[in-house]
């Protein structure tokens, strides 16, 4: 058997998110977040499900931090609820929302677990959404501020900060198709609303900065690979603004400074309202970038596909096949991933903060899951996390997505990435083999 060798040092983990997990949804004062509402709409989720109760991780987190120890994992990146801080978005405080994530970070320093704190995973309140969201400029200085809270209350014990998880989603599916929270179908809303979001990025980074919190501050960003669906030059134009539209557009404002010019030529009177001295705010120094990949696509032209003119089939290769949501299994588009940002963006420190595969999860009576294309799934993409350090990428980590099966957006609880199986009748965890499995990884 072959054995392939991370750094001492790097570090292992799993991920979660709020709304996906937490439920308790209007308890302890929390305020009516953009997913709160979204997932009662009439066909937004699938089957007409909502995160009020997930998976229930509000009651049960101490059990959870348990499963984290048993799992070996050295760090656990969640996400904090805006509404559980400040219910209305801005002003009051809530002590209870407050309260909840101490006991989280205490309760994970006991057991010598790193807490890694992304400020926002999509759940903007809904107070906010009402004067504008992410489309109102404001928004960026109302978010700097509810950071600044956690930065006070919590930032003596976590030291690694994430502003956003892929602002991407927020806008393009948020705003752009509507699949997601706030559920907004007009494309002159996405290119404003990444501004903001990456405004607000910029100026959080600054309040950091300022005030010397201790510890680091970074931004997790999700990318897709591409190729080509054959020579044409049509085709490589096509998959040029198909990757452009992930990497460059967030990319190029963060490490240049500056938008991608022909992004921008092509966006015409939908680009973004700029502002003076935006661009220098956007790219403050940041200490890590968070890179979330799950699959790959095959490109084309297509004179109808949208605004971007393409279309796009999930690429993958003999043997992998897709995962459950039809993602084609595609790990080396990890490694060119990674390769880009060393190339492009000079090699800063980067984290997988998110790699993970819904599985077609078959449970036996006791609920015990042998999830073996999950695990080939994982192993695959670190043997391609993996190639890109010997290049000289340099990662440092890996996050696996996701500790528990949750509540996947608009596809509702049928999706589970989750390492361990939950039982949405009960709430009982289970851990499937792929947790046995990626405990050994860790601890050898
Ligand atoms: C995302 C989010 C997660 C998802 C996961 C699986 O990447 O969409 O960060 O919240 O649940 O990626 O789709």
């Amino acid at each position: 058997m072959s054995f392939i060798k991370f750094p001492q040092d790097f570090t292992w983990g799993v991920a979660t998110s709020a709304y996906q997990i937490e439920g308790a949804w209007n308890e302890d004062g929390k305020g009516e977040s953009i997913w709160d509402r979204f997932s009662r709409q009439k066909y937004a989720i699938r089957s007409g499900e909502t995160g009020d109760v997930a998976c229930d991780h509000y009651h049960r987190m101490e059990e959870d931090v348990a499963l984290l120890k048993t799992l070996g994992v050295k760090s656990y990146r969640f996400s904090t609820a805006w509404t559980r801080i400040l219910p209305e978005g801005t002003g009051e405080i809530n002590p209870k929302g407050l309260d909840f994530y101490n006991r989280l970070v205490n309760a994970l320093l006991t057991v010598g677990i790193e807490p890694v704190i992304c400020l926002y995973h999509w759940d903007l309140p809904q107070a906010i959404q009402d004067r504008g969201g992410w489309n109102n400029r404001q928004t960026a200085d109302w978010f700097a501020e509810y950071a600044r809270v956690l930065f006070d209350h919590l930032g003596d014990r976590v030291k690694r900060w994430a502003t956003f998880n892929e602002p991407w989603c927020t806008s393009f599916l948020g705003h752009g198709t509507g699949q997601f929270a706030p559920g907004i179908c007009d494309f002159s809303e996405v290119y404003q609303s990444i501004h903001h979001q990456l405004l607000a990025h910029g100026k959080t980074v600054d309040v950091f900065r300022q005030n010397n919190y201790p510890g680091e501050i970074g931004i997790i960003l999700n990318f897709e690979y591409a190729t080509p669906a054959s020579d044409s030059e049509a085709d490589i134009a096509a998959t040029k603004r198909y990757i452009d539209q992930y990497v460059s557009l967030f990319a190029d404002p963060l490490f240049k400074s500056s938008y991608p010019q022909e992004t921008m030529a092509f966006l015409g009177c939908m680009a973004p309202e700029i502002q003076s001295g935006d661009l220098e705010v956007i790219s403050r120094p940041i200490d890590f970038l968070g890179i979330n990949y799950y699959t790959s696509f095959v490109v084309a032209y297509d004179p109808n596909g949208g605004h971007f003119k393409f279309r796009t089939s999930p690429k993958t290769l003999p043997m992998w096949g897709h995962t459950e949501v039809n993602w084609g299994i595609y790990p080396m588009g990890l490694t060119e991933t990674l390769i880009t940002f060393q190339k492009n963006y000079g090699n800063p420190r980067m984290y997988v903060t998110e790699n993970g595969c819904a599985a077609m999860d078959e449970p036996d009576e006791k609920g015990f899951v042998e999830d073996y294309q999950r695990i080939n799934y994982i192993r695959a993409h670190l043997i391609a996390a993996q190639k890109a350090i010997q290049m000289g990428v340099n990662l440092q980590g890996y996050y696996y997505w996701s500790l528990l099966d949750n509540f996947e957006w608009a596809e509702g609880y049928r999706p589970r990435f989750g390492l361990c199986r939950v039982n949405y009748e009960n709430g009982m965890r289970i851990p499937k083999k792929s947790f046995h499995w990626y405990q050994d990884v860790i601890s050898n």
